[in-house]
C-alpha cells in the first residue's frame, strides 16, 4: 500500500492507483468496500449523524474524483489541527466514495476519455451503460433523461437497475441517520440543490439557497471563482432520477450537488495543475455546509 506521502495528488491517477491509497492515518477506521473506494471516518459511537459525499458519478469529470481523494486526504491530516473539522467529527461521521463509477472510470482511462455512464450491458442494444445520475428512484424516466440506450443520459431499465446505485441506496437507507448528501460533478462552477426532475420549489429552498450561497462566497474568497447557486432546474436544465433529488425526498435535508470547474474553456479535460487548487477552495464551501448540517 501507498502512503500519502508518495502520493501526488496534484495528478490524475488510474483506478488502481487511487484503489485504498489516498488515505494514511490511524486516526480513523477505513473500510475499503464498494469497489474498495468507499471511505469512513468516524471517531466512534453508533450510527452517528451523517454527512454523505460522492465524487466521479460520472466517469468522464476527473476532477471531481481527484478532488474526492484530496479532500480524503485533507480531513484526516486536518483532524486533531483543525478546531472546526475535529469538533465536527466529535459528533459526525463522514462518509466518501471517491470513484462512484469505477467501470467507467477505468475505461476513461483505457478506451474512451468521455466516457459518462456505467459499463453496464443493455439488453436488446450494443449500447453499453447507464447514466448513474438518471438511475435514481426520484422522477424516474421523466423528462430530461433518454430511455435510448445508445444516449449519455439513458435512465436504465429500472430505477436502481445499477449496482453503483444500489449500493449506495442501500448503504444510505439501512444507515437512517444522514443529515446531508453532496454530489460532486465537472463542470460549470455551480453549486445546485433539488429538484431536477421537476422545476418547482422545494420545501426548504430559502434555507439550502441562503447555505449554499455562503458556501459558495467562502470558495469564492480563496481565488475569485465564480459559482452560481440555484436548483438544478432552475440552473442548469431538467434532469430526471438525480441522486439528490432521491436523497432530499427521502428526508436528507441538506442535499447538493457541486459542479467543480471549469466553465468550458478546458470543460471535463481540466489541466491537472487545476486539481489541488479546485479541491482546495471546494473545501471552503463543503466545510461550511458541514458545520451548518453540524450546528442544525
Ligand atoms: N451534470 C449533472 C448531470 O447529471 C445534475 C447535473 C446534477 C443533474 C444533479 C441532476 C442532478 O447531468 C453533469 N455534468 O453531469
Ligand atoms: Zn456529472
Amino acid at each position: 500500500e501507498r502512503g500519502t506521502r508518495s502520493f501526488n495528488f496534484g495528478a490524475y491517477h488510474r483506478l488502481e492507483t487511487v484503489c485504498c491509497s489516498h488515505v494514511h492515518t490511524h486516526k480513523f477506521t477505513k473500510k475499503c468496500t464498494f469497489h474498495e473506494q468507499r471511505v469512513t471516518f468516524s471517531t466512534g459511537g453508533n450510527k452517528r449523524p451523517a454527512i454523505w459525499m460522492d465524487t466521479g458519478i460520472h466517469s468522464r469529470e476527473w476532477v471531481s474524483q481527484a478532488t474526492g481523494v484530496w479532500t480524503a486526504n485533507k480531513i484526516a491530516t486536518d483532524y486533531g489541527k483543525d478546531a472546526s473539522l475535529t469538533s465536527l467529527l466529535k459528533t459526525m461521521d463522514i462518509y466518501m466514495l471517491l470513484l462512484a463509477n469505477p467501470d467507467g472510470y477505468a475505461y476513461t482511462h483505457s478506451n474512451d476519455r468521455m466516457w459518462r455512464k456505467t459499463r453496464s450491458r443493455n439488453v436488446g442494444s450494443t449500447c453499453r451503460g447507464v447514466d448513474p445520475n438518471r438511475n435514481w428512484d426520484a422522477g424516474f424516466a421523466g423528462p430530461g433523461a433518454s430511455r435510448n440506450p445508445c444516449s449519455e443520459s439513458y435512465h436504465g431499465p429500472s430505477a436502481h437497475s445499477e449496482v453503483e446505485v444500489k449500493n449506495v441506496v442501500n448503504l444510505i437507507k439501512s444507515h437512517g441517520n444522514f443529515k446531508s448528501f453532496i454530489s460532486v460533478h465537472a463542470y460549470s462552477q455551480l453549486l445546485m440543490y433539488p429538484y431536477g426532475y421537476s422545476c418547482r420549489n422545494v420545501p426548504h429552498m430559502s434555507e439550502l439557497d441562503a447555505v449554499g450561497r455562503a458556501a459558495v462566497q467562502k470558495l469564492t474568497s480563496l481565488y475569485g471563482t465564480r459559482y452560481r447557486v440555484g436548483s438544478i432546474c432552475k440552473v442548469i436544465y431538467q434532469a430526471s432520477g438525480g441522486s439528490i433529488d432521491w436523497s432530499y425526498n427521502l428526508g436528507i435535508k441538506y442535499s447538493y450537488a457541486f459542479e467543480l470547474r471549469d466553465t468550458g474553456r478546458y470543460g471535463f479535460i481540466l489541466p491537472a495543475n487545476q486539481i489541488i487548487p479546485t479541491a482546495t477552495e471546494t473545501w471552503l464551501a463543503l466545510k461550511h455546509i458541514m458545520e451548518y448540517v453540524r450546528d442544525h
